[in-house]
Formats: C-alpha cells, structure tokens, sequence
C-alpha cells in the first residue's frame, strides 16, 4: 500500500470519537489492508502536538500489517478538556489509555508508543498496566524512575542540574495560555514551536526560558510542514474552547498528582518486564539523550537507538524513526 504520510482527511484512514472513562476521546484509526490486523499499535503524542504529529508513522505501520489507533489526547483538538485537573495526571491518562485499548483488543494486549509527553505517559502505562503491553517503546522521552521524595521544579530548577527544563516553570503558568489565544496566534506558536525562526535570528522557544511571546509574530514559515498540515493543527487547536491551551498545558500542571499517585511503587525496585525500545533524538534540545543513561537498570529487554534528528524527529527523521521501530518490531514478532 501506499506509505506516504498522511494529509489531512486523509481516506486511508478512519477519524472517530470514543467514550472513555466518561472523557470523549477523537481518535484516527488505520486498519491494514487486505488482511486481519497482526496487532494493533497505538501511538501518543506530545506537546504541542496532535494526532498528526504520527502522520509519517501510521501509514508505514498500516504496511506492515498493524491496526494503529491513535487518540488525540486529553484537552487537545476535538477531545474534552476536564475542569479536574487530576484528570490530568499520568494514572488517570495511563487508566484512559487502558480502557481505549479495550474497545479494540478487549482483554488482550497492545503495543503502545510514545513521544514527548507521550513518551512520559507510555512508560507510565507500563508501570500501573504492564498486563496490558506486549511492548513499548518512545522516541524522545527517557524513562524516570518513580521518585521516594518531593522536589518542587522551582527548586530542581535552581539546583542547576536540569536548566533544559526552565521552560516548564513558564508553561504550567497562566502567560503563554493567555497570550496565545484563537486561530491567527496559535497558527503563530505552532509555527514557531515546529521551529519556524526569524530574519534576525529570532526564535520561539528556549528550554530555559520558554515561550519568547514577542518574538513570535517575526518569524517566518518552518521548514518542517507545509502550509496545509499548519493549517490543519490550527484547525484542531481551534476545537477547543478558549484559552485553547489550556488542554495541553494542564499536562505541566499535575507534577504534584503524578508524584503522590507514584510515591509508594518508589519503595521497591521498579523494573519494566516487557520489550522496550527507547529512540533518542541527537539534536532534541530538551530531551537530551544523555537524560536516558542508566534507563536499563529499570527494564532488562530494552533495545536502545539513535536518530539524527530535533525533537520532532518523528515528521523530521521519519525514515530513520520508521526503520528502527520496523526492525524493532519484526524482531519480536518473529
Ligand atoms: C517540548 C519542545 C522544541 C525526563 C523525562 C521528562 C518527561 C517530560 C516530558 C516533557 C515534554 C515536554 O515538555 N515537551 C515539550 C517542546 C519544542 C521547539 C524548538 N523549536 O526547539
């Protein structure tokens, strides 16, 4: 079948809604052609991200004979968006991811992957569903261990350790939720997010600092997506009620939750029994490779690549991510 990626409305595809824990979620379902699905494979994306940040995946993955699910997740495109934050937290999502899987494997299993946000929740799934993965795997995202004890970002942050990390302490506040409001400013941010610079040499976003609000209207088209796929996730965004940000950044907004919900699993050695791949990306500024030392002390089958790629490795390092999760694949599939 045909591999390229997918555009917007694409047939190749269905789009659909399903009812999960009393959250709607919209969902883009593949089905591989001209046979009965091997497995099915679902994708989570990051932030700021959609469904179709998998776009180059889906297709490729459908080839290979795989159903791939892939949920827009809580609080973006045309998903709901809960007042609670504790729907928000990482078990609530992990628990939500769980019972999608069930409409499509019932009791059984699925191989589930990640990036960015998505990378941290799949490894989550992991820890409070390891029943319900075959395997898992996320590209960007490293896998930390449950913590025993309580640092406030501000002051993980300040120790000097994890300065890539500042930008967090700008998104979980209320600035870049109020500032970037309707279609004209989310087309701006999205753009700059997906590395779209200046003439002068400005740019979006620094993982110190965040956002750079006043730089944003400067810069000029990222090389990354055409106009169409800008388009597109500005149309998603726009499903959302104003501030439509407030979605996706409830994500930063639930440290607290995620660590009291996890706190207890860090009294015993945690180790992840399934197969896992872990893909870095070379030049992620934010997740930094090196974040993803010692990661195999926490899980004994896990398979380790590279990719030459930024963050967004996934539409940027599509042939080289495609390659390492196939091979990944065939190989514990037989
Ligand atoms: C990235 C980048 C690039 C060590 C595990 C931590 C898990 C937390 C996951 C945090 C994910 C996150 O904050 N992702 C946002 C935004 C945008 C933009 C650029 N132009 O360089």
């Amino acid at each position: 079948m045909d591999t390229r990626k997918l555009v917007p409305n694409d047939p190749r595809v269905k789009y659909t809604k399903a009812s999960v824990n009393g959250r709607v979620y919209q969902l883009t379902v593949g089905e591989p052609q001209a046979m009965a699905a091997i497995e099915t494979v679902m994708l989570i994306h990051g932030f700021p991200d959609s469904s179709f940040g998998w776009r180059c995946q889906v297709p490729y993955l459908m080839s290979m004979g795989f159903r791939v699910v892939v949920p827009d997740m809580l609080g973006y495109s045309g998903t709901d968006r809960p007042e609670d934050l504790h729907q928000f937290s990482l078990k609530s999502l992990s628990a939500d991811i769980k019972e999608l899987a069930r409409h499509f494997v019932g009791d059984g299993q699925i191989i589930l992957g990640g990036h960015d946000w998505g990378g941290a929740l799949v490894w989550r799934v992991a820890l409070w569903h390891p029943e319900l993965l075959k395997a898992v795997f996320s590209i960007c995202t490293p896998f930390v261990a449950p913590s025993p004890s309580w640092i406030a970002l501000e002051d993980v942050i300040a120790m000097g350790k994890y300065s890539n990390f500042g930008y967090q302490l700008q998104l979980k506040g209320p600035e870049v939720e109020n500032a970037i409001q309707g279609a004209g400013k989310l087309r701006q941010f999205l753009n700059g997010m997906f590395g779209g610079v200046g003439s002068n040499g400005e740019f979006a976003f620094t993982p110190e600092k965040g956002v750079q609000l006043d730089s944003l209207p400067k810069l000029k088209r990222s090389r990354l997506l055409s106009d169409e796929e800008l388009d597109h996730y500005v149309e998603q965004y726009m499903k959302q009620d104003a501030p439509q940000l407030r979605g996706p950044l409830n994500w930063y907004r639930t440290r607290k939750i995620n660590w009291e919900d996890e706190m207890l699993l860090a009294d015993s050695h945690v180790s992840l029994e399934m197969p896992t791949l872990f893909i870095a990306a070379k030049k992620d500024s934010v997740l930094l490779p090196s974040l993803s030392v010692g990661m195999e002390r926490h899980m004994p089958k896990l398979t380790r690549a590279e990719v030459n790629g930024s963050h967004w490795a996934l539409t940027g390092a599509s042939e080289e991510v495609n390659e390492h999760i196939g091979k990944w694949l065939n190989g514990l599939l037989g």
